[in-house]
């Protein structure tokens, strides 16, 4: 199987237990979440080896990730720990359909404080593919500088190379420096994952061939849109066409679906399968992870996965 690194901020997730809003609400049960480390268990549950490096505090936040990680079997040998700075928190409402509010607790955090020097001695010789998300460049100057070093390592080692825009405007100062800074890490990559109303904000164009296009003509090799529940669109210089999305008896929670379609469309990309299967996969698990709670409970091991993709739910 491949091996995948990735760089992110996991942080400790705090679910309401009872729906209300965030300040009303009594009750949590804590879980993991971060987009890059539901990516890393998702490929893990498909049997890839994943490497996952961040930066957690010295506290119980940090202790429970590194814990929940290794747990998931991830390789954890890369992370390293802050005297000073904390690990990050989120609170997530509880809700039966949809968007659930969220409260980021993250603002200076360790992973915010990942720096240069700490992953200058990384080796990625004998690694197949690094992923980012236009998270981690979004929590300080310093995690921004540090991604675009660890992308030109990683095409210095002739890794392949995806990025999610996972745009997050909260996090950054404007959205212009928003739109030109995620424009400038994923025209750095091969492929690139953005959701279609990302992609409208990214790009100006409102059809899915025009975002395409967009990031194309700027070197990027293959172009993934995200429809939600139509499905996917799909471009690369030499073919381009549109795949049905899964049936969902009951979307529970959307946090974690792009994550889950991400792992798809990747290990398809690690297997070296057909873009028509890489799509067909990535819809499946978008689907599969919205009929659940937690940001990363729904990512399927290869088993559950041909299970659901044999029932044709489209
Ligand atoms: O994609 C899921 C993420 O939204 C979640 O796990 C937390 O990383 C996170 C974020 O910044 O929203």
């Amino acid at each position: 199987m491949a091996k995948v690194i990735l760089v992110g901020e996991p942080m400790a997730l705090f679910i309401a237990s009872q729906e209300g809003t965030l300040d009303t609400v009594t009750d949590f049960k804590r879980s993991a979440a971060g987009a890059e480390m539901n990516v890393a268990i998702g490929l893990k549950r498909l049997e890839h080896d994943v490497c996952y490096i961040t930066k957690l505090g010295k506290d119980p936040f940090g202790r429970y990730l590194k814990d929940f990680l290794d747990k998931e079997k991830i390789n954890t040998d890369l992370i390293c720990f802050d005297d000073h700075f904390p690990t990050a928190f989120q609170l997530k409402a509880k809700t039966s359909k949809g968007d659930p509010d969220v409260a980021y607790y993250r603002n200076g955090s360790a992973a915010s404080n990942l720096k240069v020097e700490d992953v200058e001695d990384i080796d990625m010789k004998g690694f197949d593919h690094f992923h980012l998300t236009g998270i981690f460049p979004a929590l300080s100057d310093r995690s921004r500088s540090t991604m675009l070093y660890l992308i030109e390592k990683a095409k210095n080692n002739h890794l392949t190379t995806s990025f999610d825009p996972n745009l997050r405007p909260s996090l950054w100062n404007s959205s212009a420096d928003m739109v030109s800074t995620i424009n400038k890490i994923a025209c750095r990559c091969d492929t690139v994952l953005p959701g279609i109303s990302e992609g409208k904000i990214l790009t100006g164009y409102d059809h899915e061939r025009d975002i395409a296009d967009f990031y194309l003509d700027k070197g990027v090799k293959t172009v993934v849109i995200k429809c939600g529940p139509k499905g996917c669109y799909v471009k690369t210089q030499t073919e381009e066409n549109y795949f049905d999305g899964y049936k969902v008896e009951k979307v529970v929670d959307t946090v974690g679906a792009g994550d889950g379609f991400a792992v798809g469309y990747i290990s398809g990309i690690l297997e070296k399968l057909p873009t028509t299967v890489c799509a067909d996969r990535a819809n499946a698990i978008g689907a599969l992870q919205v009929m659940h709670v937690g940001d990363n409970e729904g990512l399927p091991t290869r088993e559950q996965l041909a299970d659901f993709m044999a029932q044709k739910n489209k």
